[in-house]
């Protein structure tokens, strides 16, 4: 396995890849890996010549600098599971690299930044799409790996392939979850041990609510949720969305021809936990 820190060092690298025919996979992430993150690495490396598995902790994507200081962050224990899956390169940039210069873009993301995350983590999105286009300019990978449990974020990487006319094909990975279904996530580490037995309620809740299709209108599926939350008074609902997965449009009635996938936020002990099922 070789590490690269630098982008320069990575394209020479990868240029070679490139001249010998092999495709190029890529699986961006923030570090602090968990079985979510290793799922993806797995279909990466089934279906590409060669894999890119990138660890950085992105600045521009978080709005509270508290939350960028918390964030878990593992280099040697990241290293040891990408080694143990024989993958073959991993970058890890520092923050200089990937910015030499303040990034000032700003992308039209249209409607799909201004609903749910996009509404609650100002300028959010817009720092993912800053740092996912200079990785997909440094690897100019043939396909990139996304989880759906950042539903509204892989919507989001497809929308900017579009909006750059990249040649990429985005691959959607399902969510892998704990045994009592909280949905993996690097944050989870850090939950207290009361708040972490609570934390499949927000799965349990989703499950539910999808049950609930069949006697209750999208809009009362949404509020028996917010009347389920205001019974837990350690959790914080910050939405509950039932949405179309192409705009991210409300579904306001069952009878529309569209997938309908119920997404959640929710902060328990000051930790933001997101989720969302198919309601189909
Ligand atoms: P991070 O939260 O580290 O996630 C990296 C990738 O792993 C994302 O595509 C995410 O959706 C996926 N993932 C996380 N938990 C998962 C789970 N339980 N099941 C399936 N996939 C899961 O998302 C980011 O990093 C960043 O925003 C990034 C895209 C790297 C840009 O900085």
């Amino acid at each position: 396995m070789i590490v690269y820190r630098t982008k320069n060092d990575l394209s020479l690298h990868l240029d070679a890849i490139r001249k010998s025919g092999k495709s190029i996979g890529l699986v961006p992430t923030m570090g602090a890996l968990h079985k979510g993150h290793t799922s993806l690495v797995e279909k990466a490396a089934g279906e590409n010549g060669a894999l890119v598995v990138t660890i950085f902790v992105n600045p521009t994507q978080f709005n509270d600098p508290a939350d960028l200081e918390a964030y878990p962050r593992n280099l040697d224990k990241d290293l040891e599971i990408l080694q143990s899956m024989k993958v073959d390169i991993v970058f890890v940039p520092s923050v200089k690299e990937m910015y030499p210069e303040e990034d000032k873009r700003s992308f039209d993301l249209g409607n799909l930044d201004k609903v749910m995350e996009g509404k609650h983590r100002k300028d959010h999105f817009n720092g993912v799409a800053q740092i996912v286009s200079k990785l997909f300019e440094t690897v100019k990978p043939d396909r990139a790996y996304f989880g759906q449990k950042d539903f509204q974020q892989l919507i989001i990487v497809r929308h900017l392939v579009d909006l750059l006319n990249l040649d990429i094909t985005i691959v959607a990975c399902p969510i892998i979850r704990e045994v009592d279904g909280l949905a993996m996530s690097s944050r989870n580490i850090m939950l207290n041990t009361e708040d972490r037995n609570l934390a499949p309620f927000i799965h349990i809740t989703l499950q539910l609510a999808r049950e609930k299709r069949g006697f209750l209108a999208p809009a009362e599926v949404k509020s028996w949720v917010i009347s389920q939350f205001e019974n837990q008074p350690r959790m914080k609902l910050e939405y509950f969305e039932i949405v179309e997965d192409k705009a991210l449009q409300h579904v306001n009635d069952w009878g529309e021809k569209v997938n309908k996938v119920g997404c959640i936020a929710v902060q328990l002990g000051g930790v933001r936990l997101i989720d969302n099922l198919f309601f189909d």
